[in-house]
Order: C-alpha cells, then structure tokens, then sequence
C-alpha cells in the first residue's frame, strides 16, 4: 500500500504547548500509523531548530529532511501531506505556500485567527484542486489524488460522538425536538492558566477558550444533531484578570483578558429526516470548574420517544482530553414507566460505546486516539477511496463564519 510522506510545522521542542507530540505524533509513529505514513520532513523557524526537533523525537535524521522556511518545505517535491501544529496566528503564512504548491494540507483547529483570512485559504486550496485536476497538473498532485485539505476538528470522529449521532440519527427515539448542552472548561481553572498561555487573554491572537474550547463543543455538538441556525449568542466576560503560573503553578502575573468566558447560544437546528422543524439547540459554556462534583459537560437530546444524556465527569474535550472519567451514555425511553416496577433502572438504559479495535491495538493514549481518527480516515480517503469523512478547510469555514459573528455581535456591544 501507498505511504502517505509527512512534512511537519510546528514539531517542537522547545514549544509551550506540545500539542503535535501529544496528539499528532502518537498515532504517526504506532505500527498503524508506520504503515500508512511516514515523517519525511519538519519545518521550524530554523534549520537548526528543525534539526533539533528531529533530534529530540528520535526520528530518522537520514531520512527526515529539516526544513526552516514554508516555502522550501512547499517546493520538496518528495512531501505529499503537510500538517500545520503552530500557534494559530502563524497558521495561515505558514501553510499557505504549501496549499498553493498543490499538496494535501492538514491545519490544527482553528484553522487561522481571521475569518477573512479562512475565507483566502478555502479559495486558494479550491483553486489548487481545480488546477491539479487539469490532466497536465496530475502527475503534480501526490499520490494521483487531488490535493485534499483537512482541519483538526476531531471530535466528530471520536467514538462517543459517533456513538450519540447514530442514536440520534438511527430514529428510534423519534426525531429530536431541542437539544440541550452545558459545559464548563476551555482552560483547568477559572482564573488561572499557564504564563505561555498568556494569549488566550488576547483574543486577536485567536486562540482562547471561545475559538478552541467552545468552538471544538459547538462543532461536535452539530455534527451529531446538524447546522444551527438562526444564532442568538449571549457572551460576557467574568473575569477579566488572567492569572499567569509557571511550571511549579506558583502565580507570577496577570493580565487584562478581552476574550468571553461565558457563552450562551440559543439557536435553530435544520430539520431532517432526525430533527424536527422548529427544534431548539441551547448551549452554555463557561470557562473553567463546575460545581463540585458537577459533571464537566452534561448534554441532552430531547427526542420523540425519549431522552438521550451524554455525561462527561473529567471535561468538555471529547475530540481530546475528556477521558480521565469515563464518558457515558444514557437513554430514557419514554412510556415504559408504567410496564416497569422493577424502577428506574429498567427505563433508563446504559448505551455502550467503544474505542476502535486499532486505536487499542495500537496503544494510542486517550489524548491522541481522535487526531488519529483524522489521520487514518484521510488515508482511506485518498488512498483507499472511500468517501471523506474527515472535516476539511469548507467544514471549519462555515464553523469561524458563525463563531466571528457571534463575536462580532458581542464586540458591537461593548
Ligand atoms: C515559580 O515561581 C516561584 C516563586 O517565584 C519560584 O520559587 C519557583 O522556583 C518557580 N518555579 C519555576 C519552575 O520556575
Ligand atoms: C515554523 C515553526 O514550526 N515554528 C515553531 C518553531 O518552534 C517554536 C518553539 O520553539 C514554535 O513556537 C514555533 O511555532
């Protein structure tokens, strides 16, 4: 079978946030993952700082090229995918010379910290994609494939989402007549958070609780019951004072944050074959710790016939690190109260899900088993030929076309 060759931004060692070790490199380098891609190259501000990072994973340094300049990487002809880890502000300059070279693309969530510059991105990528499939363009276009491009908005791959939208979606309970969701996370504490996440209390840099904690959750919850519509948002923000910490989590600053920690959405779900016109999606997301012992995220889905509940005790992450607690599933089937004496158990029914065969087999941590989800599902896609069903740049579009209007409203306010 085809390997897939990597090139890789943003694979530090020296970063704050080691997002790309924790959950990219994982499934990269588990026999799964050997067996369908390879890290050929990675990409730093320097050649030096690449090499370092080669260094520092134990990758291959005869085989992993280091590269300290996006346009270089762009040019190796010999890179197929090239995964953007940055920090979301650098997203869009970093990844753009490779998105114009024709190769596929895969950029963290979100996918830049500008809706406009999202809007560039999706029609440079359209333009690529037309041009390779200009018969002359092919033999440029990896793998025979058109250049395809994908976001890491993982969650609605996870196992316990897909679980949830086949209950939705399976029409036993009837279609769902409202929806309803509370969270609490986005960052550990409510005022606190490490001093090199610093930018989460500037919200121009793009990356904070709203644009990452809440918008993961607004994306998965969607990917279950489908588009809101008609979005009313109501944001505040609590607590203005960010707490800035150092490793041993002694408080060593603070800041002036502009970014909401309170989120509220009523909206409208479009009706389907599922969902009921009229249904009404409502979602509260606030910033750091529940009530104690509350769970981190509740959700409800109100059906015809009965009531789903997702409850998940450690966090609101389900597409990463929510799994500390086990993540459950319950259905209450409406009409069966009066046929059971035997009580509650009996009308409330424990709905089982399980992570994939491959993702134990392989020994994946919980925090990296969706990203690899994405990974595995794109290599099916383009080599296998199976129909997409990773999200892509289009997907993560329409999600920072509703996310910047709900910030839009709330910055006209203030
Ligand atoms: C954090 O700050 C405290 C107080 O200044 C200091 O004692 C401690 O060594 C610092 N920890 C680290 C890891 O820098
Ligand atoms: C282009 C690139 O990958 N830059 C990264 C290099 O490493 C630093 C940390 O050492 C990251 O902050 C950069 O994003």
């Amino acid at each position: 079978m085809a390997i897939i060759r990597l090139g890789i931004i943003g694979l530090s060692c020296s970063a704050i946030t080691s997002w790309a070790s924790t959950a990219h490199l994982p499934y990269l380098l588990s026999p799964r993952g050997r067996s369908r891609f390879a890290i050929v190259a990675l990409c730093n501000s320097s050649i030096d700082a690449a090499k370092a990072a080669i260094k520092a994973y134990n990758l291959d340094p005869t085989t992993t090229r280091a590269y300290g300049d996006p346009a270089a990487l762009a040019a190796d002809a010999d890179v197929d995918l090239v995964i953007c880890c940055t920090r979301v502000d650098t997203h869009y300059a970093l990844s753009k010379p490779s998105v114009e070279a024709g190769k596929h693309v895969f950029i963290e969530w979100p996918l830049t910290h500008d809706v406009k510059l999202s809007r560039d991105l999706v029609a440079r990528a359209a333009e690529a994609a037309a041009a390779a499939t200009d018969a002359s363009a092919s033999k440029n276009a990896p793998l025979s494939s058109p250049p395809r491009t994908v976001v890491g908005l993982q969650g609605q791959l996870t196992p316990v989402v897909a679980k949830l939208r086949a209950l939705v979606q399976g029409g036993t309970l009837g279609k769902v007549l409202s929806s309803e969701v509370r969270a609490f996370g986005g960052t550990m504490d409510r005022e606190k958070v490490k001093d090199g996440l610093g930018y989460f209390g500037d919200s121009k840099i793009g990356g904070n609780v709203f644009m990452i904690g809440f918008a993961h959750l607004f994306d998965y919850v969607q990917s279950v019951l489908g588009e809101a519509t008609d979005i009313k948002s109501h944001l505040q923000l609590q607590r203005p004072e960010m707490k800035l910490t150092n490793a041993s989590g002694t408080v060593t600053g603070s800041l002036r944050s502009d970014v909401p920690d309170l989120i509220a959405v009523t909206a409208s779900l479009t009706p389907s074959r599922a969902v009921q016109q009229g249904a009404t999606l409502q979602v509260r997301f606030r910033r750091g710790q529940p009530f104690k012992g509350e769970p981190a995220l509740a959700w409800w889905v109100n059906c015809e016939h009965g009531e789903i509940r997702l409850l998940s005790p450690a966090g609101t992450g389900l597409h990463a690190d929510a799994y500390a607690r086990p993540v459950t599933i319950d259905v209450h089937r409406f009409g069966h109260e009066e046929a059971s004496k035997a009580g509650e158990e009996a009308v409330v029914s424990k709905e089982e899900w399980t992570w994939l065969d491959w993702q134990e087999d392989n020994q994946l941590p919980l925090v990296a088993r969706s990203v690899a989800q994405v990974y595995d599902e794109f290599y099916e896609h383009v080599v296998g030929g199976k129909e997409r069903s990773y999200p892509d740049f289009g997907d993560a579009l329409r999600r920072h076309e509703q996310l910047a209007s709900m910030l839009g409203a709330w910055e006209a306010e203030l």
